[in-house]
């Protein structure tokens, strides 16, 4: 079968945790999900197409140009809850010209799976993992359509939503994502340093239960440290990556395998710089050392807060004393260490959104990224507050019930614009130091980095709006939009459009 697969657009949204701005120069990253089911069906015979129209900037008409020509057979989307009515915009729009079945799949799924099928131009849902599912669906489309035989899939009967049980699976039976179907030279993340940049997936879960994270206590699967090193090998000799960013929940959790892994790379001599999120209390000087010479250049960290009672109150298991151990250790061996943090969390107050701002300043990061806290979907956050409102604000956006809106924050007495209006100012007033600037500066490897810094700098402090609006004119931001419109004018933008 011919699948084609669409990574549209996003724009920001007033329920996101993050800031406009942060949004819009957070990068432009590979489609891993869909590099992962466009490696599953390839690998059971399928003729496969990914289009990345956010990337190439791409209007849904140059999608639809570019897909007839294809003739799909079958179409995939990738569903976030967050973005959820925004990809169905585009499925609405694909459908109804190329009139084929569609499927969807991805995170929003696992939380609302029969919700995210009601919508009429969705036929087929994957619950969860497509290993088993997306080659059962395509053979039964090619075939019998008996689509109750087909594991992990919400699908559509006489009227009925159904849904089939899963089957259990081994992270490690997953092909390599399909990066052979992406334009690898574009992507880069803040803070690249080399290109190709592109991000992979090594393990799936986390064990730890942070009280705002949707990951907690879900079953911990990685891949073998032969498997990561491979597909590390494949990036960097078949799609000339030179920076890769491991986006695990915790890379670093299960030391022994991190190891395995770290002398795997330095053994293949791989000139690869990389990058990962870890906890604070993940590393040592040890196994830092070793990151460094394996080619680590950079760590994010969850640091939420610099007061010891709020990092209680969200169950985050570190102490004040070890972050700044970790921070000054990362400092030792040459690694930049990036923090996250959180304002509005439980008890904020102006007060404290200062004192965070003074902690984080006194760390000396290279990065901050200060998000509101929100009661994002399987968080602790969330079951609370859908068990005391009796309302599910994200499920009913599914179901497009209500219009997108910041959700309340009933554990502090800040209102939601002040929050807003102080993660801003927190930005503002990390990075607008003299010596933070200076040391930025130098720090520059590319000018792409360079240009891409100095935008984000100019547009934090001059053109913020003073409390976040909703943008559905929002593009982010794309350092290659002269390269893209030159070189994929003629191969996806055809002018005149053919005729419907
Ligand atoms: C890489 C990544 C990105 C990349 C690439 C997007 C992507 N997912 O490919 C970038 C940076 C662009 C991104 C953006 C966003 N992301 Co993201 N992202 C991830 C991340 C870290 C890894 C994805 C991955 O490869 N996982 C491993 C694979 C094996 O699992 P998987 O993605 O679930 O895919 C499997 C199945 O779900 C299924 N499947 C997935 N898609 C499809 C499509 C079809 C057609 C089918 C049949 C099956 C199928 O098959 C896959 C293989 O088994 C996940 C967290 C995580 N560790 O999974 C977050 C995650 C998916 N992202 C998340 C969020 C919130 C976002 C953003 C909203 C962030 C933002 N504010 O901009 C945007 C939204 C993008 C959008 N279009 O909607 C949330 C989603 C939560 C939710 N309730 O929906 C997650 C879970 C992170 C988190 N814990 O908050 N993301």
């Amino acid at each position: 079968m011919r699948v084609a697969l669409v990574f549209n657009p996003f724009s920001y949204k007033l329920h996101e945790e993050n800031l406009r701005i942060v949004q819009r120069y957070f990068g432009l990253f590979p489609p891993l999900s869909l590099t992962w089911v466009a490696a599953i069906a390839e690998r059971a015979g399928h003729e496969v197409i990914i289009v990345d129209a956010r990337t190439l900037q791409l209007t849904k008409e140059d999608v639809y140009d570019r897909l007839r020509e294809f003739r799909p057979d079958v179409l995939g989307f990738m569903m976030t809850t967050y973005m959820f009515r925004e990809t169905l915009e585009w499925v609405r729009f694909l459908k109804e010209r190329l009139k084929v079945p569609v499927m969807v799949g991805g995170y929003n799924l696992r939380v609302y799976p029969t919700e995210s099928v009601t919508p009429e131009e969705i036929d087929f849902g994957c619950v969860n993992s497509a290993l088993h599912t997306v080659p059962a669906l395509l053979r039964e489309l090619e075939t019998d359509r008996n689509f109750g035989d087909v594991p992990g899939l919400v699908y559509k009967d006489d009227g009925k939503i159904l849904v089939t049980d899963g089957v259990e699976e081994d992270f490690d039976d997953y092909p390599f994502p399909a990066r052979h179907l992406l334009p690898n030279e574009l992507y880069a993340e803040f803070p690249t340093e080399r290109k190709n940049f592109t991000v992979m997936v090594t393990s799936k879960g986390c064990p730890r239960s942070c009280g705002f994270c949707e990951a907690g206590r879900t079953t911990y699967n990685p891949r073998k440290p032969e498997t990561v090193v491979a597909e590390m090998e494949e990036c960097y000799h078949k799609h000339g990556v030179r920076e890769i960013d491991v986006f695990d929940y915790e890379f670093l959790i299960h030391r022994k395998r991190t190891e395995e892994i770290l002398d795997l790379m330095i053994a293949k001599k791989l000139d690869l710089t990389w990058a990962c999120r870890a906890r604070i209390d993940s590393v040592d000087p040890d196994l830092l050392a070793k990151m460094k010479a394996s080619g680590c250049s950079r760590v994010y960290f969850g640091i939420e807060s610099g007061d010891q009672d709020t990092l209680d109150r969200v169950n985050k298991g570190i102490t004040i004393e070890q972050i700044r151990r970790t921070i000054g250790w990362c400092k030792d061996y040459g690694i930049k260490a990036l923090g996250f943090f959180l304002v509005g969390v439980p008890g904020e107050t102006r007060q404290s959104v200062k004192r965070l701002v003074k902690f984080a300043k006194s760390l000396d990061l290279e990065y901050v990224q200060f998000s509101k806290l929100t009661a994002k979907p399987l968080t602790p956050l969330w079951q609370d507050m859908v068990a005391e409102q009796g309302y599910d604000y994200w499920r009913e956006y599914i179901l497009g019930n209500v219009e997108e809106r910041p959700l309340p924050r009933p554990w502090t007495d800040l209102s939601n614009e002040e929050i807003d209006e102080l993660a801003k100012w927190a930005y503002v007033k990390y990075h607008s130091r003299l010596s933070f600037l200076i040391k930025s500066t130098f720090r520059v490897r590319s000018f792409d980095e360079f240009r891409r810094k100095f935008y984000a700098f100019m547009e934090m402090v001059f053109r913020q709006e003073k409390v976040s609006e909703a943008a559905p004119d929002f593009v982010a931001f794309n350092e290659n939009a002269d390269e893209v419109r030159q070189r994929f004018t003629s191969q996806y933008q055809r002018s005149p459009r053919l005729p419907p």
